[in-house]
């Protein structure tokens, strides 16, 4: 299976700045992780990040041919861009959006992604751990999650 992720404007700067709200983990650690995850389930994993709109279109829209789920942390283009939107709106598999931090406990401005409504589900809140939980949802839609798990992980309940 072909996962890819995507990361909004500033997420470079994870781990360097403002610690407090988003952590001390680095984007590099986070792609170190998510690699060793998708090599433990045998996906193949493409990680991006950009600080531009237009170059985030161009990704969504590759992923269209490049991947069999997105995984996408548009940061602060979650709440203005519907060029983002009209992107994600055109892809037909899964897209699971990622925030680090829990966006419905912060200020106005950073409450309400334009994008939740073209994605399946939104993980928000868990820290860089978000990441590695939508690469199981994503792996878990398809029936891909390694046999080596347990069935309540792979399945869920019956
Ligand atoms: O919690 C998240 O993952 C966010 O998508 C991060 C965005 C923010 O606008 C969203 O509301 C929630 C901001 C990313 C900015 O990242 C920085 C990292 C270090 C220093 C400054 C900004």
């Amino acid at each position: 299976m072909r996962i890819m992720i995507i990361n909004g404007p500033n997420l470079n700067l994870l781990g360097v700045r403002e610690p407090h709200i988003y952590g001390s983990t680095t984007l590099d650690a986070i792609r170190a992780s998510c690699e060793e995850f998708a090599k433990f389930a045998g996906a193949q994993l493409a990680f991006h990040q950009s600080n531009h709109e237009g170059v985030l279109v161009d990704l969504i829209q590759s992923a269209r041919t490049e991947a069999d789920a997105l995984i996408i942390n548009p940061a602060a283009y979650s709440f203005t861009s519907v060029a983002m939107f009209d992107a994600l709106k055109i892809l037909e598999g899964p897209i699971f959006e990622v925030h680090i931090s829990n966006i419905h406990a912060r200020d106005e401005l950073h409450r309400h992604s334009r994008l939740s409504a073209a994605v399946k589900a939104v993980i928000a809140g868990l820290g860089p751990y978000g990441y590695i939980v939508a690469m199981q949802a994503a792996l878990q839609g398809e029936g891909k999650l390694p046999s080596a798990l347990p069935a309540a992980m792979r399945l869920g309940p019956r």
